[in-house]
């Protein structure tokens, strides 16, 4: 019995990849990506706008991409475990993601090591691409945000003097944080007090107590979501008044529904805004509020792009899913080089020959009756 079965099975095996060939296979790509924990409020977003990009794609029908989703959380441990799962189990030809730089520090080096090709979609700490010659990013780093913001906070607030706090339990925050340091000194803008506290952490009183006492014009904040959020609503509970002035990780607009009237005045530089003038922006626009009967955020835009830049990675390598696995990964890397000019929803970007994001257009934005508002650069 057990034989008989055997040889008809043996039979499909031998036969099946070569009857498919190209119409039935497809390029796997791993979409790591924190969905649960402190970090859901980006994570949902860049899923949707990964998953929405290659529905479209794969749609159009000049690329089979078979995009498979895991839930990394916000630590590093669980992006190691999901680019493990993707490099040895699911033999993925590209990753998308990890969302936070300090995961992908922890997690890019496995890809590299095995040659697997990973494009950021929200890393903006510095140092990410520098990861390894396979770790590319779409995400405007900080060091190409925060100049912009701190000149164009300085212009509208006339910034003098201002308190700076930061996350120091975070790379993205770390480097932001000296980024922040770096402009506020260029633009002659004096730090009356430097005060930290760390991720996790829920009462920041003591701390804005203190950024109160130093009587700033603006409070200058390097955070993730959670703290950030935390941060303006107390900071406006403790009597503070002047505006914040905050880094790509209050990129949300979540942070505007939980602070409410807290937010108000929020300064942030953004590689998104809804009036992007692209052909690719309003047909991701139009189409993201479609599926999930919400508007887009920068994070999703950005997750969108990524998911694009791969696609047409994959498309440009003529990739059916049937070659080799490092072939196809190989084959990726050449081909996110030659991504320059490319139509997406963040405007036309291209990737660097350092493995950074290009990007023609970027944005500061302001909190302003709920929403944020673009603010003109000086
Ligand atoms: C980073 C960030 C975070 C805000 C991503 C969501 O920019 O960790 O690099």
């Amino acid at each position: 019995m057990a034989k008989r079965l055997l040889i008809p099975m043996l039979l499909i095996a031998l036969v099946a990849p070569a009857a498919w060939g190209a119409a039935g296979a497809t390029v796997t790509v791993g979409l790591a990506v924190g969905m649960t924990g402190d970090i859901a409020v980006y994570g949902t977003p860049i899923r949707n706008g990964m998953e929405l990009a290659f529905k479209r794609i794969n749609d159009k029908g000049s690329v089979h991409i078979n995009p498979i989703l895991e839930d990394t959380g916000g630590g590093r441990d669980g992006a190691i475990n999901v680019f493990q799962k993707f490099i040895e189990r699911d033999r993925v030809a590209a990753i998308l993601g990890p969302v936070l730089s300090s995961q992908a520090f922890a997690s890019d080096p496995l890809a590299v090591k095995a040659g697997v090709p990973v494009v950021g979609v929200s890393n903006t700490a510095s140092g990410i691409p520098q990861i390894g010659p396979t770790v590319f990013r779409v995400s405007a780093p900080e060091a190409v945000q925060i100049p912009k913001s701190v000149a164009v906070a300085k212009k509208v607030l006339h910034l003098t003097r201002v308190v700076v706090m930061y996350d120091n339990a975070d790379d993205f925050t770390i480097s932001g944080y000296k980024t922040f340091v770096d402009e506020l000194k260029k633009n002659e803008v004096q730090i009356a007090d430097t005060i930290t506290f760390a991720r996790g952490d829920s009462d920041f009183s003591a701390q804005l107590t203190r950024a109160k006492a130093a009587n700033p014009q603006a409070i200058v904040v390097s955070a993730l979501a959670r703290e950030g959020t935390l941060l303006l609503i107390q900071g406006r509970n403790l009597g503070i008044t002047v505006p914040f002035v905050g880094g790509n990780g209050f990129n949300d607009t979540n942070i505007i529904k939980r602070a409410g009237a807290a937010a108000e005045g929020l300064i942030v530089g953004t590689a998104w805004v809804p009036s992007v003038p692209s052909a690719a922006n309003l047909a991701f626009y139009d189409a993201y509020r479609q599926a999930y009967k919400q508007e887009p955020n920068q994070f999703a835009a950005q997750a969108y792009t990524g998911a694009q830049v791969v696609a047409e990675a994959i498309r440009r390598a003529g990739l059916t899913g049937t070659e080799p696995i490092q072939v196809q990964r190989e084959k990726i890397v050449a081909a996110l080089y030659t991504i320059k000019n490319f139509e997406t929803p963040l405007g036309r970007i291209g990737i660097t020959r350092d493995r950074d994001v290009d990007q023609q257009r970027t944005y500061v934005a302001m909190v302003r009756n709920g929403r944020f508002v673009e603010l003109e650069a000086p």
